[in-house]
């Protein structure tokens, strides 16, 4: 049946949708009306200018600049796991388009989500290679779309670090989703490929085993903590937004790879349900630990057990 499947387009102009056909078990044709990413992806022409000049849209071919092609291509995958693994329509869960801003400004060390639209730097090619290159980056920044049309955490202290965290499940919820993998064989490192080979580094975070990701002369080390007891105080970083989400990160890494399979189905549905109920704006570690325990244990008792074993191994509750 699934050899059998195929995808018609049928395209109007501000709307995609898919009609899937496909045979069931018992050879019978089944017709299904499934939503259908809505792509631009727009070139700054390496100024600080958004969104730039369009320069591949939905319908299109791929173009001859590989940046392009890779941020459309990590849109797609973003959205294609937001909708099988969560039957979300995409990052508002009504359709939304999808848009995306390439070559920002001059060797620009980074890639953000600006409140409506992803936008990728090149990287210096120092330390940096160009931020298309990872969907788990593609998938976090898109990530902190769905984040902001859901919960909303407010992006400082604790909120703002569960912000961060959950924008990399999403991201690494994408790159297993795009890769077919099971917990077990997933790296759990955002973005893996974007450091040039002269940075002693595998990626920008590991979600399994926080701080490790990179030991580098010029960058330092990985400041990630792995446990509440080693929590960072400071006021930077909006409070340590990026520094402080590797402690739920980990709960999330440790519950998925206890639970095994695919991630988005256990671990991902718990946090995915939690992040759509009624959590805080302002939710601490331990509102999110709980309602995650709350979500898990409508899935099954294996992944309610595991949830809570996990933010019991990092310290979040006891
Ligand atoms: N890449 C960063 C992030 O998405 C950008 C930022 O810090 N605003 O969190
Ligand atoms: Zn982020």
């Amino acid at each position: 049946a699934q050899a059998a499947r195929q995808t018609l387009i049928a395209g109007r102009p501000a709307f995609h949708a898919a009609l899937e056909l496909s045979i069931d078990e018992n050879g019978d044709l089944v017709a299904e009306v499934a939503a259908a990413p809505t792509r631009t992806i727009f070139d700054a022409q390496n100024t600080e200018t958004l969104p730039g000049l369009i320069v591949r849209t939905e319908d299109d071919e791929p173009v001859a600049d590989d940046t392009v092609n890779e941020a459309f291509e990590g849109l797609g995958a973003t959205f294609q796991m937001l909708l099988d693994a969560f039957e979300r329509d995409s990052l508002d869960g009504a359709g939304a388009p999808l848009n995306a801003t390439v070559h920002y400004g001059e060797d620009y060390d980074n890639a953000f989500w600006d409140g409506s639209r992803m936008v990728f730097g090149d990287g210096d090619g120092e330390v940096f290679v160009g931020f298309t290159r990872s969907v788990s980056v593609i998938g976090h920044e898109l990530g902190h779309g769905v984040i902001q049309s859901t919960a909303g955490l407010v992006y400082r202290d604790q909120s703002g670090a569960l912000n961060e965290s959950i924008a990399d499940v999403l991201g690494a919820l994408t790159e297993q989703h795009l890769l077919g993998q099971t917990a077990d064989q997933a790296s759990w490192l955002i973005g893996e490929g974007i450091f040039t080979d002269a940075v002693q580094g595998r990626a920008l975070r590991s979600m399994l085993e926080p701080g490790t990701a990179y030991d580098d002369d010029e960058l330092g080390k990985d400041p990630q903590p792995a446990h509440m007891r080693d929590y960072v105080q400071t006021v930077e970083d909006n409070g340590g937004v990026h520094i402080n989400s590797g402690i739920p990160n980990r709960a999330f890494a440790l519950a998925a790879t206890a639970i095994g399979g695919h991630a988005w189905q256990g671990a991902g549905l718990a946090w995915y349900r939690a992040l759509t109920g009624d959590l805080s704006s302002t939710a601490d570690f331990t509102e999110f630990a709980e309602k995650t325990i709350a979500a898990a244990s409508g899935i099954g008792s294996t992944v309610e057990s595991a949830v809570r074993d996990a933010w019991i191994a990092v310290g979040v509750i006891e």
